[in-house]
């Protein structure tokens, strides 16, 4: 691996990019971002998207020396290799359960975002039939348990947060329903003292 420092190039926004930022800020792993905003969106798309040497052009994106890779999912084994974090998968079945949480999780980060940029009956209808049963199946799947998988934090816990927090901010009246489950879930994540840390700093990317 390139010893230059990392570039992760995404929105500055949470959601898709999000996980990854949380991989790098748990090991206090130096990176850098590129987090283009939507006023100045041509930056992306007229400039980096273009520039870059991207074989595959988009965001986010991961660059580390002359090796540049995109697929957020393939970004999330990047960084879990680069900052040897594998434990973060699990091990055994209990790793596909993981991963049931975390695929899940990147569906409904991006499905909760688009519902909520949505006008009328059609955001409506994506609220009901495609964003709530999903967070009702995640709320019963937590329980009153301190992370998905017990004490131990894993992928499924970065993922689920990144997805609930999501839902928090973009469509607060639907979170409601869920907070008695999601509020303890969230503080105890909120808790772990690098995210306390990272959540703090200008290095957050929060939503607006
Ligand atoms: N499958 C891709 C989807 C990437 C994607 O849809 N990126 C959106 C933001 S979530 C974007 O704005 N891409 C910039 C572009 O299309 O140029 C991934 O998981 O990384």
């Amino acid at each position: 691996m390139s010893s230059q420092t990392i570039n992760l190039g995404f929105w500055a926004l949470p959601l898709r990019a999000q996980p990854i930022r949380y991989i790098f800020e748990l090991a206090q792993y130096p990176y850098q971002q590129t987090n283009y905003t939507l006023e100045e969106s041509k930056e992306w798309f007229e400039k980096d998207k273009k520039e870059l040497g991207l074989d595959f052009p988009n965001l986010p994106y991961l660059i580390h020396g002359d090796f540049k890779i995109t697929e957020s999912q393939n970004i999330v084994n990047y960084a879990l290799d680069a900052t040897k974090q594998h434990h973060l998968l699990g091990s055994g079945l209990i790793r596909f359960k993981i991963e049931n949480v975390r695929f899940l999780c990147d569906e409904l980060t991006a499905k909760t975002f688009q519902a909520s940029r949505k006008t009328g009956e059609e955001k409506n209808t994506e609220i009901n039939n495609t964003v709530i049963p999903k967070f009702k199946f995640l709320s019963v799947v937590l329980g009153n348990k301190k992370f998905f998988f017990e004490d131990k934090l894993t992928l499924a816990d970065i993922f689920a947060y990144t997805a609930i927090k999501t839902l928090q901010h973009v469509l607060n009246d639907e979170y409601k329903q869920f907070a008695q489950v999601f509020d303890p879930f969230m503080k105890n994540f909120e808790e772990i003292p690098q995210i306390k840390a990272y959540h703090s700093s200008d290095r957050y990317p929060k939503f607006t």
